[in-house]
């Protein structure tokens, strides 16, 4: 229930939410980073690929070949490389964004445009294939929660109303990407507003224990 949550923060103006709450979720991603290493590498690597990945985007093809080298995530670089020769017109990377009136904060990936439309981009590690949008759980709904926030955020002069999840493979194989358009992003927005809802109800029953 709670994957959305871990990268969607609920902000601390919304009245239906204590600061405390959100306090305790910012602690509890800390205390799974401190956990032993195999998980706080794969944190570590998860890091390091969205940098290679921004990186080459930026077209600091040096940079991106030295951490290609160092860092054991060449796999993941090599993975998304046909990816990224279809990403073009780069808005905004590692940036973050603010939906006010529903009181929740990102940090989005990417926005950029994928085969000429205008998208929110996610990139995403694994090591087991998921060759549909179906199998990457909650990821379209972070995607348009982003786009949401983003529309919604007036530090962006621009709205995305397409969404891109792109799932990076470790061993190099080809990532996959999946295109949502428009109709799709609605869809899961309504999802999105439900999730949202959900949760504040949850929040409101355990204050009222
Ligand atoms: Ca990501």
């Amino acid at each position: 229930f709670n994957t959305v949550f871990e990268n969607c923060f609920l902000i601390t103006s919304s009245p239906l939410i204590p600061s405390n709450r959100i306090q305790g979720k910012l602690q509890n991603i800390k205390l799974v980073k401190n956990r032993p290493s195999s998980i706080s590498n794969l944190f570590q690597q998860g890091k390091l690929f969205h940098t290679a990945v921004e990186s080459l985007l930026l077209a600091k093809e040096i940079a991106a070949k030295e951490q290609e080298d160092d860092t054991g995530v060449s796999g993941y670089v090599r993975s998304v490389k046909h990816v990224i020769r279809e990403v073009t017109g780069v808005r905004a990377l590692e940036s973050a964004v603010q939906h006010e009136a529903l009181g929740y904060r990102g940090l989005v990936d990417c926005v950029a445009e994928y085969r000429g439309s205008l998208c929110l981009i996610d990139w995403k590690t694994s090591e087991k294939p998921k060759p549909f949008l179906q199998s990457t759980f909650d990821s379209p709904l972070q995607v348009v929660a982003y786009a949401g926030a983003l529309n919604h955020d007036k530090n962006y002069d621009f709205q995305v109303n397409c969404g891109l999840v792109v799932i990076a493979y470790k061993d190099g194989s080809p990532a996959h990407s999946h295109y949502m358009d428009s109709a799709l992003c609605d869809l899961y927005w309504d999802k999105w507003l439900l999730r949202l809802e959900e949760y504040r109800e949850k929040e409101k029953e355990a204050r009222a224990e």
